[in-house]
């Protein structure tokens, strides 16, 4: 029986012929290809975390229990669920059980707060969330709460762990049902974008484009039976997941560790314990990484790969990488949408210093344009464009963002600018879009203007990206009073953390201003509003 509600994904036929012929697509889905590795080998180890120790075999048995208990509640094939989970083996069994029955995982981060799961219980329409009880000091069970009172169609909230008012994910009733056949050309999970205008949009990933991702990527990055991948980064986020993250691990046989947090201390303590040989990070933590690295000898030496993505990793930081962790490092540039590129394992130094990498896929079709959409000299900055077998042509169910995002053949514009070179790796420039990318956490200034201009004393306000040594970037709210409010800094901060959202979400600086230029010709457009505020900014601090 295929399953009957999932929706799928159209990629143009001749396209979709065509990424099948290539053997880009090869008709898996994730349930698939978890019960041939437990086949292959049941008991080599599969996940590790604090507290668990799960081999191939073991990880398909909890979840295929899994899968039964999410029938049980009376989930149908297709049905979305939110995952607010962090980084415990605990993920696994309960996406996989999703996998395999056919539903459709809904990825929140662990940092999402009540606005942000409201709008995707809203625009998924999931039925239900499962989170795990508390992690890193934070309990997720009243939030989970709060978020099903105000979402109808949210019947469920399943916790991992101690449930109190919720169900437990141990005690779900067992569906007694065969498990649906699942088609893998039908959409596998929706990830969240970083939202450069306005919220989020959900991001509708096919077993059979995703699956080719994360499989390729994993060659790319040498994974086999010996190779042991830590999620550093939150494992809900496209980089840790996929490139080649815990799937492509899984996928390769490899063996995968859950590092609950980033901190050097942590991180460095895991990896010798259990032989880590490659893990991801933004750059940020990378820096925070070397700076503990010299500072006292740890015992890294099994780590051979340190992938740095998700922002822009200057030159000047990576070539320390290799001196300051004795490990090769490997720049990925990346995006949820899709294209994902890597400088590769034997590339000169020169070019995993200076570059962002190269496509995975001779398929991957990359332009770079012009503001007029014109093809620029080879090594000069432009608009990057892209399209291919593991890049969507349209979020879900969006369709004004999706006239913005794509052009009529299928295109989308990933709001970057790079340069090319002639060895087909990318550089970023910079990007056109308005949004903030904090330490790879991407926030939409429009988002954060619209909870801004909800405080009765705020008359305006325009938010925008300053540059941030640690940072890379960081968030500066300008901020116009209302004519006799008395507002500072900290009660901005205040409000906006009241307003339900991920912490990284709250400006890192507000500025006062008495009003926002504006030309002669009339209203300015919000972006080169930002622009303006931003270089009158940085000017002034010089
Ligand atoms: C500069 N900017 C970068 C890089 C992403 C692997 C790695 C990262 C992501 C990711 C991902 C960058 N240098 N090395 O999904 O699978 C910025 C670009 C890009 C946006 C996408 C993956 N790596 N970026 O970061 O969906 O602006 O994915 O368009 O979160 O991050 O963000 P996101």
């Amino acid at each position: 029986v295929p399953s009957p509600s999932a929706p799928r994904q159209v990629w143009p036929e001749e396209f979709a012929t065509r990424y099948r012929e290539k053997g880009y697509w090869r008709g898996e889905t994730f349930g698939d290809f978890l019960r041939a590795r437990a086949a292959a080998h049941p008991d080599r180890l599969a996940v590790v975390d604090a507290r668990h120790r799960w081999s191939y075999g073991e990880l398909l048995a909890r979840s295929e229990r899994a899968a039964q208990g999410w029938l049980g509640l009376g989930l149908r094939p297709g049905d979305r669920v939110i995952v607010q989970i962090p980084n415990v083996a605990g993920f696994f069994p309960a996406v996989f059980g999703l996998f395999l029955a056919g539903l459709v995982p809904v990825y929140a981060l662990p940092a999402h707060r009540q606005t942000e799961l409201a709008h995707f219980a809203a625009r998924s329409g999931a039925k239900a969330l499962v989170i795990l009880d508390r992690h890193e000091g934070f309990d997720y069970r009243p939030l989970a709460a709060e978020v099903q009172a105000g979402a109808p169609e949210l019947r469920h909230v399943v916790v991992i762990g101690d449930p109190g008012p919720h169900l437990g994910f141990d005690a779900l009733p067992d569906g007694g049902q065969a498990l649906p056949q699942v088609d893998p050309a039908s959409v596998a999970f929706l990830q969240i974008s970083g939202g450069s205008t306005g919220l989020s949009k959900l991001i509708p990933r096919t077993h059979d484009d995703y699956i080719y991702s994360f499989r390729a990527s994993a060659e790319i990055c040498g994974l086999g039976a010996d190779s042991v991948y830590m999620a550093a980064l939150p494992v809900a986020h496209n980089f840790p997941m996929s490139s080649p993250g815990v799937m492509g691990a899984l996928y390769a046989g490899s063996r995968v560790v859950m590092c609950p947090n980033p901190s050097a201390d942590t991180a460095f303590r895991l990896i010798a314990q259990e032989g880590v040989t490659i893990t991801g990070v933004v750059p940020p933590v990378a820096l925070l990484w070397m700076q503990a690295a010299a500072k006292t000898p740890h015992d890294i030496s099994s780590l051979q790969v340190l992938q740095v993505g998700g922002a822009k990793f200057i030159p000047e930081a990576a070539a320390r990488v290799r001196p300051t962790l004795g490990c090769r490092l490997q720049q990925v540039f990346g995006m949820a949408e899709g294209l994902v590129n890597y400088t590769r394992l034997d590339d000169p130094e020169e070019i995993v210093v200076t570059t962002q990498g190269r496509p995975i896929s001779p398929d991957d079709e990359v332009l770079v344009l012009d503001d007029d959409g014109r093809p620029v000299p080879e090594g000069q900055p432009g608009h990057l464009l892209t399209r291919g077998p593991y890049t969507i042509r349209a979020y879900h169910d969006e369709p004004a963002a999706n006239a913005r995002s794509f052009t009529p053949d299928g295109f989308y514009r990933t709001g970057d600018i790079v340069r090319r070179l002639p060895s087909g790796h990318l550089v970023v420039q910079g990007r056109a879009g308005d949004h903030i990318n904090r330490a790879g956490e991407k926030i939409s200034a429009e988002e954060i203007e619209d909870h801004l201009l909800a405080h009765p004393g705020i008359f305006d306000a325009a938010v925008v990206s300053i540059p941030d040594a640690f940072l890379g970037e960081r968030s500066c709210a300008f901020v116009i009073l209302q004519p006799g409010a008395a507002l500072r800094a900290p009660e901005v901060k205040a409000f906006m953390r009241g307003r339900g959202l991920a912490e990284f979400k709250v400006p890192d600086q507000v500025v006062f201003v008495e009003e926002f230029q504006t030309t002669a010709v009339g209203k300015v457009s919000r972006n080169v509003l930002r622009a303006q505020l931003r270089a009158r900014f940085l000017d002034e601090g010089k």
